[in-house]
């Protein structure tokens, strides 16, 4: 794989108003998730429900890769195919999860740094080897009063910087994870402060690790208050502020950013990434795309809640939600249509 390569994949993976879907839950992730729904936290369960999603028709007219967990990569779905057989016969790119998760960040109680370096470029062979083309990493930043550290910031954008460089040395294109959480009850101007700092850190340990820029994508929180703060701005005020500090901050070699949602809702998370499209498309350096989880696998999942005959109206959901994400992308996206049609007829 030539630098040349994974240049044309970055920019496969934001092209054509397409986004990534993150289906990349760790065990311990989806059995949370399965649980509030009272779904049987079973590896059956846990691969029915990645199936039901790669095998939605038509996904591929809205999502251009899906990011794969090392369970689900190891998978066989019903049919005997593996995932990365199924998305490639799909139409879409191959990406997984290579980080190993967060612990406790030395010497900094109560802030987390991401694990997984050591042995890194020998995994990520394997993961060639089943077909995937991008990797992701995600490193996790909170927000309180005396928190994000300094020590914090640097140890997850140097952790960040090497995982990139090592996914481009092994031929995979890195996407560049790090989440500043929503939770808190910090206001929009702190989450921008902190997003710039992390943001700012990551560019500078990826110019000393080597990053070829143009051969990675960036995944980060949008700029929002945080969830208990007293103030919500609206979805133009947050538009402004999280497209001025990636301005501030993201180079413009970069091919493209894909947001997260961070848990906002499918509906909010889509009003911004539209709004961003409408004020800013055509006078940015990179593409504005999405790579979200829950704003796209709810409220599919609820439908399916673990029952086989409700894999058809799941799907549906899902594909409702990746079209909006897709409208967004053009800044056509109209709130007023979102109403999930197929919701009502599931008991
Ligand atoms: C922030 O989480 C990522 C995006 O998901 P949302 O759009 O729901 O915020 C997501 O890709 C995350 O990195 C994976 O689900 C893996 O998380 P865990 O904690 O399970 O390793």
């Amino acid at each position: 794989m030539t630098t040349n390569d994974l240049v044309g994949i970055a920019q496969a993976m934001v092209a054509d108003d397409k986004g990534l879907l993150a289906i990349d839950e760790s065990i311990g992730s989806c059995n949370r998730r399965f649980a509030a729904l009272g779904i049987p936290q079973t590896a059956e369960r846990r691969r029915a429900w990645r199936e039901l999603i790669v095998t939605t028709p038509g996904l591929r007219q809205s999502i251009s890769g899906a990011i794969l967990c090392d369970e689900t990569i190891r998978q066989k779905p019903n049919g005997g195919a593996s995932f990365a057989q199924l998305l490639d016969v799909a139409g879409l790119l191959v990406g997984i999860k290579v980080d190993a998760g967060t612990i406790e960040l030395a010497g900094h109680p109560g802030e987390k740094i991401t694990e997984g370096l050591d042995g890194l470029h020998a995994r990520l062979g394997t993961y060639v080897e089943m077909g995937a083309r991008f990797a992701k990493w995600r490193g996790v930043i909170t927000i309180e009063s005396e928190r994000p550290s300094r020590g914090c910031v640097e140890a997850n954008a140097h952790a960040l910087a090497r995982y990139a460089a090592i996914c481009q040395q092994a031929g995979l294109v890195p996407i560049v994870e790090p989440e500043v959480l929503m939770d808190g009850t910090h206001g929009l101007t702190r989450c921008a402060e902190v997003t710039e700092a992390v943001l700012r850190a990551f560019f500078r340990h990826a110019d000393e690790q080597g990053v070829v820029l143009e051969a990675m994508i960036l995944k980060p929180n949008m700029v929002l208050p945080g969830l208990l703060s007293t103030i919500q701005e609206d979805v133009d005020t947050v538009a402004d502020a999280t497209v001025k500090c990636l301005l501030h901050t993201v180079p413009a070699s970069v091919p493209g950013i894909a947001f997260l949602s961070g848990g906002q809702s499918g509906e909010l998370a889509s009003a911004r990434l539209n709004a961003m499209n409408i004020r800013f498309r055509g006078h940015l350096p990179w593409q504005l795309s999405f790579s979200f989880a829950r704003a796209i696998q709810y409220p599919a999942l609820q439908i399916w809640a673990g029952h086989d005959e409700h894999v058809q109206a799941a799907q549906a959901a899902l594909m409702h939600r990746a079209r909006c994400n897709q409208a967004a992308r053009r800044g056509a996206y109209d709130a007023t249509l979102d109403v999930a049609p197929v919701a009502a007829s599931v008991q």
